[in-house]
């Protein structure tokens, strides 16, 4: 691991896109990855830790890349089997998958905290950058919407983000502390990354962490932001409609606007350029460009425009 590490505070897919170009820009050792666990869930007697897994799986080269999420070419005869014996088969987990979600399941029982767990996922499965929970105890997201008190997954999945949402709040934040090796990686880090998640059910649930928020705060002269949103539209998921229930601007500006004491630097899409005087007036250094992370490529650029944006010369 390097001794001044890449850190990024990151959701599922929109981070897992964006750190699949991150790694061919930095080397991937030199990368530690903390990765949002408010939409972790307890799923007939397993642990699931989508974003986790999701990031993994991409770093891996294995993801469903189509579906964002799961592993690519996987089969779910489990999942048919578990639909003839239970109404709850709304989240689907794929055969392949179950392995991760047993193995996982079996260390937790015994006693090995969730960190741990995660590195030897990783290194198992050939990743070669680190990644790390925010939190070794359980930090639950939930909405209060129109159709009742709601997990996020029963929100995202079993809903389809159609609920109205009153309130986002988070469940454990009291007894929750930043995993081990969280605090150093930020602290040490030559640059943080916030990826293009979505601010307030990927990103917040790991600044809520309490001591995160502060402690980004205070490295807000290496941090850089990546728009989730472009052209006014999530790539992916209800990160419009959230951020439009908090009552934040759903825009890259609102974006912008919540992360102002958080980072210094900010990449938002050129279908979005009109923002970008407002967004600078904030106190940002700011690039635009084209953000879709849809092909290496693309994600490299990306990365590669976020990795330099702080390391030019101030503009005149
Ligand atoms: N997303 C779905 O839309 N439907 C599913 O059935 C589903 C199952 C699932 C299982 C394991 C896993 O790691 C992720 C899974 N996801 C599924 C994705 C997940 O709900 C979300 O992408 C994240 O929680 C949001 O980042």
């Amino acid at each position: 691991m390097s001794a001044r590490p890449v850190a990024v505070l990151a959701g599922g897919v929109g981070a897992a896109r964006f750190l699949r170009g991150l790694v061919r820009v930095v080397p991937p050792e030199e990368i530690t990855v903390i990765g949002n666990t408010g939409d972790d869930m307890w799923w007939h007697g397993l642990y699931i830790a989508p974003d986790l897994d999701t990031v993994t799986y991409w770093l891996a080269g294995m993801a469903d890349e189509s579906r964002g999420w799961g592993i690519q070419g996987d089969t779910f005869t489990a999942q048919a089997a578990l639909a003839r014996l239970t109404d709850r088969s709304w989240f689907q987990l794929g055969d392949r998958d179950l392995a991760t979600h047993l193995y996982r399941t079996g260390r937790l029982a015994a006693g090995v905290p969730l960190h741990r767990i995660t590195a030897e996922l990783a290194e198992r499965l050939g990743v070669r950058s680190r990644i790390l929970p925010m939190s070794d105890t359980r930090v639950e997201t939930r909405l209060r919407t129109d159709a009742g008190d709601l997990h996020f997954q029963e929100y995202f999945v079993r809903e389809r983000w159609r609920p109205a949402v009153r309130e986002i709040y988070w469940t454990g934040l009291d007894e929750a502390c930043p995993a081990p090796g969280v605090v150093d990686a930020i602290e040490a880090a030559r640059l943080v990354l916030i990826a293009p998640s979505n601010p307030s059910i990927s990103i917040e649930p790991i600044l809520r962490v309490p001591g995160m928020r502060e402690l980004v705060r205070a490295a807000r002269g290496k941090t850089v932001a990546v728009s989730p949103i472009i052209g006014g539209r999530a790539v992916k998921g209800p990160t419009v409609e959230l951020m439009r229930a908090e009552g934040l601007r759903p825009d890259a500006l609102g974006v912008a606007e919540r992360y102002q004491e958080l980072a210094a630097g900010f990449v938002l899409d050129t279908a979005d350029a009109a923002l970008a005087p407002p967004i600078a007036a904030l106190g940002y250094r700011i690039a635009v460009r084209e953000t879709m992370l849809d092909d290496l490529d693309s994600a490299r650029e990306v990365a590669a425009t976020a990795v330099d944006l702080l390391r030019q010369p101030a503009a005149a």
